[in-house]
Formats: C-alpha cells, structure tokens, sequence
C-alpha cells in the first residue's frame, strides 16, 4: 500500500523467493489515496480464491487505514504472517500452525547453530506485535528466562548486559552498544535502520560489539532473509493444510 521505498525492497524480495521455489504470485500495488473499503474487498477477493493459500499485507500501512482491522479480515488459515488474533491466541497456548516470520526466522537461526535456548538468560529490546511479544513467546516455550525491554525500562543497559542471547529490535540505528553486551552473548539484530550516511544498518553497533560477543548476526544478510525463508515455509504449510496434505 502507498510507496514506502523499504516495503518495495522487501516485498521484491519476497516475489523472489516465491519465483525461487516455484510458487505462484500476485502484487496488488495499491496506491496511497486507496480506502479501507476498497483494501477489505481485495482481501474478501482473495480469501474466496482457492488458487490463493496465502495472504500478506505488507506493514505499515498509509496512516488513514486501520491495519488492525486488515489484518482480522484475513482469512486465518491463509494468514501466512501469523498476526491475525487467531493465530496469535495459538501461538500464546503454544498450539500453531504457523509462527510470525521474523521470530521463527530467527529462531531457526538458533537451531542451525545449535545455540540452546533452554534455561539461557534472554533479552528481547522492543515489545512489538510482529516481532518483540511473538520473539519473547518462542524463546520462552524453548524454556528460556526471558525479559522484554522497551522504552520505558530503566536500566535498560544492565538488564541487556546480563543476556546469553540479546534480540535487538527496537527499530534505532546502532542503539545496542559494547558495553550492553555480556561477554561471549549471542546477539541477533532485527533492526533495518540507516545510519547517518543513509546506509543501510541494524539496531546493534556491529563494529563495536562483533568482538565481543560469540555469535553475530549481519544486517543485510542476516534476520531479513530468515524471514522471507520462514514466509515460504508457512505458504507451503498453508497450501498443504488448505489441501488436507501431511
Ligand atoms: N505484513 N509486514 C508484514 N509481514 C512482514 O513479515 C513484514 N516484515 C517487516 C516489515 N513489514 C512486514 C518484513 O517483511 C520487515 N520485513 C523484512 C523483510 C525482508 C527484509 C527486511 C525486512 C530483507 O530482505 N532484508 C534484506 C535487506 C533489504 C535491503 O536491502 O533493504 C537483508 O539482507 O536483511
């Protein structure tokens, strides 16, 4: 919806995975002026489609829409995002059939490492729908002790300099420096940020804190692919639960 210039990079890149792995898939590029209306009928449109599995409606949206009510008109078994209420009420009783893709992503990243989150101190900076609540949930159903920070924590500093793994999403360049970083930590950034130049940068200060810690991830290269990689797994578990095929 509109033309926020990082959505079309993001969405492009999601046309290309589909391409990629052989799926089938249609843009609707609607322009900024487009009413509510007009946006619940498309997904109404597509919610009918049998040839259709998934649904996303790429955030955020013009100010003059409600993306609360977007989003709970998808249908749930095609919300390959997993925001809608039903599939977020899942997810909390730990009961899903697909998880929010940023959180899954990096939770995957987790688990292609072998970093156990069992019992390990885990930091999440941002208390987002898409991806701070969600993050927070996953760490804690794979046992980890898990605190969320956001704006109005105090000691923010110390509370994330005591974390075994240290999700940063808050959404500020460079926001996590070296000394909020314990020692050998696992530090995944989700931030897509620009710094000062207009480059492209996460919510950590990659140079400073790289040293420091165990594990890193990039930004490019690093969650933002993860993402569109969990986007497909949900699409085609969509496609199989829509078709009743295990
Ligand atoms: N509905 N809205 C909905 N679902 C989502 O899952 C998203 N998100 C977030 C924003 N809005 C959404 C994404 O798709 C963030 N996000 C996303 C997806 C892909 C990438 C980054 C964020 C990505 O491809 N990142 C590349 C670099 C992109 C660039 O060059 O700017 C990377 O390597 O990290």
């Amino acid at each position: 919806m509109g033309d926020d210039p990082a959505s079309r990079v993001y969405v492009n890149n999601k046309k290309k995975a589909c391409e990629a792995v052989g799926f089938m898939s249609e843009e609707y590029a609607l322009p900024e002026h487009t009413s509510q209306e007009e946006l619940l009928n498309l997904v109404n449109t597509l919610n009918k489609r049998d040839d259709i599995n998934g649904i996303l409606v790429q955030l955020p949206l013009p100010k003059h829409l409600d993306d609360k009510a977007v989003i709970e008109a998808i249908d749930p078994k095609k919300d390959v995002d997993a925001f809608h209420a039903v599939n977020v009420g899942k997810i909390m009783l730990g009961e899903y059939d697909f998880l929010p893709c940023t959180p899954a992503g990096v939770m995957e990243m987790l688990h292609s490492y072998n970093i156990e989150v069992s019992g390990k101190n885990c930091v999440v900076i941002g208390r987002s729908n898409i991806v701070g609540k969600p993050m927070a949930m996953l760490l804690l159903h794979e046992n980890g002790t898990v605190t969320i920070c956001h704006s109005r924590t105090r000691n923010l500093a110390e509370a994330c300099a005591q974390a075994d793994i240290l999700v940063a999403a808050v959404g500020i360049p460079k926001f996590v420096k070296a000394h909020m970083v314990k020692e050998g930590a696992v530090v995944i950034d989700v931030g897509m940020d620009r710094d000062e130049n207009g480059k492209l940068c996460g919510d950590v200060d990659f140079e400073n804190v790289k040293d420091k810690c165990s594990f890193i991830t990039p930004v490019p290269g690093g969650v933002g692919p993860m993402t569109i990689a969990t986007l497909m797994k949900n699409t085609l578990k969509a496609a199989k639960l829509q078709n009743n095929v295990k």
